[in-house]
């Protein structure tokens, strides 16, 4: 099924969108998620270039050409010539739902196929609510002069109507595994936010949940991730182990790796694959976008 010349378990460090010419790649090891930092060096860091935290949590060799992305459309902006036969994912940088369906399109090397469109959404155009997604969210999909949207949804869709790399391994036994934790995302995402929304130290609950990933990525031991190979359920949790790490670690003083050493290779894993490091943004801004959103000081 997954038709690319590196061994079924793991993936290459390369992925099919990323075979190009050498340039930085962003991949933060654990060390550099803990953006607490003393008030001198924060100091240093506010009166230095913001490429400069950028810089700080970037570790990887160069491995693949970065794709320049789009700046945000904003209420200021023209519409895309929408239904001209161009599929387009409307995303927003920041977001990890969108995060889920644009890791999905790079693995499967669909950078030609499916053109990303970003939309500021504090700043949100009016036309993308009227005339492309009417629940005025993201990510949604334009493909076939229709509009799709769900994140979960999306991976499916993209991973059965185009081509590239299959993101579900073809054991059934594995594909029921997928659905079992597919069904289980909005409740571990509902349980991790429940500790970073209360003032109180990590609850059970989200600890719990936290045991459950472990638990379920020791299921497959034939490699770091979920289903044994990377697959469409990586891509489901990713987006928001990775956020979840770096809230823990800045806001609750909480290491989610500690004690779960499947989770930390399955960290150190996921970000060997560009398709994946490619949609990462600043830890610092997400932390910030986060607090903002959470009304957290
Ligand atoms: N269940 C949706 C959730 C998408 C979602 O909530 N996206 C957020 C951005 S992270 C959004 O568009 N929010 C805009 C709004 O709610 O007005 C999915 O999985 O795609």
């Amino acid at each position: 099924m997954n038709s690319l010349a590196f061994p079924r378990c793991c993936p290459s460090p390369l992925t099919p969108a990323s075979t190009s010419s050498p340039v930085t790649s962003y991949a933060p090891s654990s060390a550099s998620i803990k953006i607490r930092r003393s008030r001198r060096a924060a100091h240093r860091i506010a009166v230095q270039k913001p490429t400069r935290i950028v810089a700080m949590a970037a570790t990887a060799p160069p491995s693949s050409v970065k794709e320049v992305l789009p700046s945000p459309l904003t209420s200021a902006s023209e519409p895309p010539p929408l239904f001209d036969g161009t599929t387009r994912l409307y995303v927003a940088y920041h977001c990890p739902y969108a995060q889920r369906a644009w890791i999905a399109r790079n693995y499967k090397g669909l950078q030609d196929k499916i053109k990303i469109v970003a939309i500021d959404l504090a700043d949100r155009p009016s036309w993308y609510k009227e005339k492309v997604y009417p629940e005025n969210k993201v990510p949604s999909l334009e493909h076939n002069n229709q509009v799709k949207g769900e994140s979960l949804d999306l991976v499916k869709y993209i991973d059965s109507n185009f081509e590239g790399p299959s993101l579900l391994p073809d054991d059934p036994a594995k594909q029921q595994f997928a659905e079992e934790l597919l069904a289980y995302t909005d409740a571990f995402n509902k349980a991790l936010y429940s500790s970073i929304l209360s003032k109180e130290d990590v609850s059970e609950e989200s600890v719990a949940a936290l045991d459950k990933i472990e638990e379920a990525l020791g299921k497959f031991n034939d490699c770091p991730f979920f289903l044994g190979q990377f697959s469409l359920v990586d891509i489901a949790y990713v987006p928001f182990i990775e956020r979840f790490q770096i809230f823990y670690s800045n806001i609750k003083n909480y290491d989610i790796t500690k004690g779960r050493p499947n989770l930390q290779k399955f960290i150190e894993e996921v970000n060997k694959i560009d398709a994946y490091t490619q949609t990462k943004q600043d830890p610092q801004l997400l932390l910030e976008h986060t607090k903002k959103r959470l009304g957290i000081a």
